[in-house]
């Protein structure tokens, strides 16, 4: 499958600032401990928005950081999260837990 080349929007920084429970709350928008496929879906694509300048749903190569790349559109953007979801969610519970959340991709 094509790589979308993605892992740029992913919020890597954030892992290095700040303990797994709190990073968890980031995502963790109703408050009961575990993110959902819907809340992790909702965090990441804020960085999508923030990116998509003109709001059109799509990022052009001159919105993608380093001003190049394929243009990638919302829905791309948010099948690849919930491919990434189900990848971390190693206990297939349908949630992740502070753990799964923050463990590399593909670890
Ligand atoms: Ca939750
Ligand atoms: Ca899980």
């Amino acid at each position: 499958m094509r790589r979308l080349g993605l892992l740029f929007l992913l919020p890597a920084l954030v892992h290095a600032q700040s303990t797994p429970a709190e990073y968890l709350r980031l995502f963790d928008t109703d408050g009961d401990g575990r993110v959902s496929e819907a809340e992790y879906v909702a965090h990441l694509s804020e960085g999508f928005q923030r990116l998509d300048r003109n709001g059109d749903g799509v990022l052009e190569a001159d919105e993608l950081p380093g001003g190049h790349g394929k243009p990638i559109t919302l829905k791309q953007y948010q099948d690849n999260l919930r491919r990434q979801f189900h990848k971390l969610d190693r206990n297939h519970d349908g949630y992740l837990d502070a753990h799964e959340l923050t463990q590399p991709p593909q670890g």
